[in-house]
């Protein structure tokens, strides 16, 4: 099972060879892909990335063809080098590079600015995790480590910064699980709905599925998930944890690629890459300890109980045991006798508190988050477009509503009875703008489009929501 540092370079390069099959679709070629798509990658972020985005989209959509064949070559470049082994250090560091600018101009950092990044839907996303796990898997001499699988079950396969890496990854992903911004589960919906977006119906109907069912219990949802990812990136630090832990990773792997990344999309046209989860599983596999030898020595108990140290050549030392074993001698402090270890237990146990620690912090900032977010609507209010809330009596016959960054603007106001409700939706998905009692509804809003709608006449107050993403809300009043 454990993979050799080459192993891992060559399932690298694999996937950058399968990323520049998909980048040579046609559609990349001209200008229409990138701005469409990319205009994606902008929803939300900060304006600097926004502005850096577009100038760069600019650049590329003036010459598509010129320069999509550049990253093509890149890619497939890239994918032969890891793949064959030959100049796999160049190819490494130009990964790094390339994967940065990717990172940047397609996937506006992971969409780790905007709040709605998520482990589960390709977050940090596939181009940092590739160089990543390349650095990991360094080539130490060109062509001499072609066989250099650990053999022993304390030894670490890509040594121990695959651990410290592993557990940023994942620790770190746990974060982005706590309400910050958006009321719990929210971020996981959207993320759900948005990942189907133009996958086969199948898949879109999985999403949805998945999406009530986060949507019936949503902060026991990112509480869940939260913990699995913290026991995932911590439990690989003892021996007794780390194969459960991979295991984990795996279990989790699978559901975000299917739920989460609709497989990076790469079952509808215009997917240029499998996403994440791909890279997680292979990650897990590289860090996987090669099977403890089944002999129950009674080995001394040498090899310390916290994280492990990275093999070392010598590291075995020397056995009392009477009978010479025939095959390779087994290294200290992994035989099961070795297992108790009353410290690595409360060791062990860190992860959990931790995962409630965090359980914890995700209840009470989602109780303020909640609350937070209420009173943020009236601040929202402020950029409506209309003639929109003043305080005077007499409420207008005619509004113009605007829905942006998965947002209504303004989320509550207030409208004469009959009144001529315009919705623009500026998003580049489609919304729509429902009343919670059926009193109106705009039906489907495609991105860009603009339909407009009548105001109930009966004088009360109007809950509304948009039916593809339920966490976005307000209330119209009329009077
Ligand atoms: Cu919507």
């Amino acid at each position: 099972m454990p993979l050799s540092r080459r192993r891992v370079r060559q399932a690298v390069g694999l996937f950058w060879l399968l990323d520049g099959v998909l980048q040579a679709q046609p559609g990349f070629f001209g200008p229409q892909v990138w701005r469409e798509d990319i205009a994606q990658a902008v929803m939300g972020e900060p304006p600097w990335v926004r502005h850096s985005i577009f100038a760069a989209i600019a650049v590329i959509a003036a010459h598509p063809a010129l320069w999509n064949a550049l990253f093509v070559a890149i890619q497939l470049g890239i994918g032969l080098a890891l793949l064959t082994d030959r100049l796999a250090r160049p190819a490494i560091v130009l990964s790094a590079l390339y994967g940065f600018g990717v990172w940047w101009v397609g996937e506006g950092f992971g969409a780790l600015p905007t709040g709605f990044g998520l482990l589960a839907a390709g977050a940090p996303g596939p181009v940092v995790l590739y160089p990543v796990l390349c650095f990991l898997a360094w080539p130490r001499r060109p062509g001499a480590d072609h066989d250099d699988r650990p053999r022993a079950s304390d030894q670490l396969p890509l040594g121990r910064p695959a651990l410290v890496a592993w557990g940023v990854l994942w620790v770190g992903g746990s974060l982005l699980e706590v309400p910050w911004v958006y009321p719990p589960g929210q971020v996981l919906t959207a993320n759900l709905e948005e990942a189907s977006i133009g996958s086969p119906s199948w898949l879109v109907h999985l999403a949805a599925q998945a999406g009530h069912l986060v949507a019936q219990a949503p902060l026991a949802t990112d509480v869940l998930l939260a913990v699995a990812q913290v026991a995932v990136g911590l439990g690989v630090w003892w021996r007794p944890t780390r194969r459960p832990a991979l295991l984990l990773a795996l279990v989790l792997a699978g559901l975000f690629w299917v739920f989460g990344q609709d497989f990076g999309g790469i079952l509808a046209p215009g997917g240029s890459d499998p996403s994440s989860a791909p890279l997680l599983a292979l990650w897990a596999l590289a860090l996987w300890p090669p099977a403890p030898a089944s002999r129950p020595t009674r080995s001394r108990n040498i090899s310390s109980s916290g994280p492990e140290r990275a093999p070392k050549k010598g590291a075995m030392a020397p056995t009392t045991t009477p009978a010479p074993t025939p095959r390779t001698p087994e290294p200290a402090g992994l035989s099961p006798a070795a297992g108790r270890r009353p410290r690595g237990v409360r060791l062990a146990l860190l992860p959990v508190l931790a995962a409630v620690a965090l359980g914890l912090a995700a209840c009470s900032s989602s109780s303020s988050s909640s609350k937070a977010t209420s009173s943020a609507s009236p601040a929202a209010a402020s950029s409506g477009t209309s003639t929109g809330t003043s305080a005077s009596s007499t409420a207008p016959h005619s509004f113009h509503l605007v829905i942006k960054n998965f947002a209504f603007h303004p989320a509550d106001f207030t409208v004469a009875p009959g009144a001529t409700i315009t919705v623009t939706n500026e998003d580049s998905v489609t919304h729509t703008f429902t009343a919670r009692d059926g009193a109106f509804n705009t039906g489907d809003i495609p991105p860009g489009h603009t339909v407009t709608v009548t105001a109930p006449t009966k004088p009360g107050s109007y809950p509304y929501l948009c039916l593809i993403h339920q966490f976005m809300t307000g209330v119209l009043t009329v009077r």
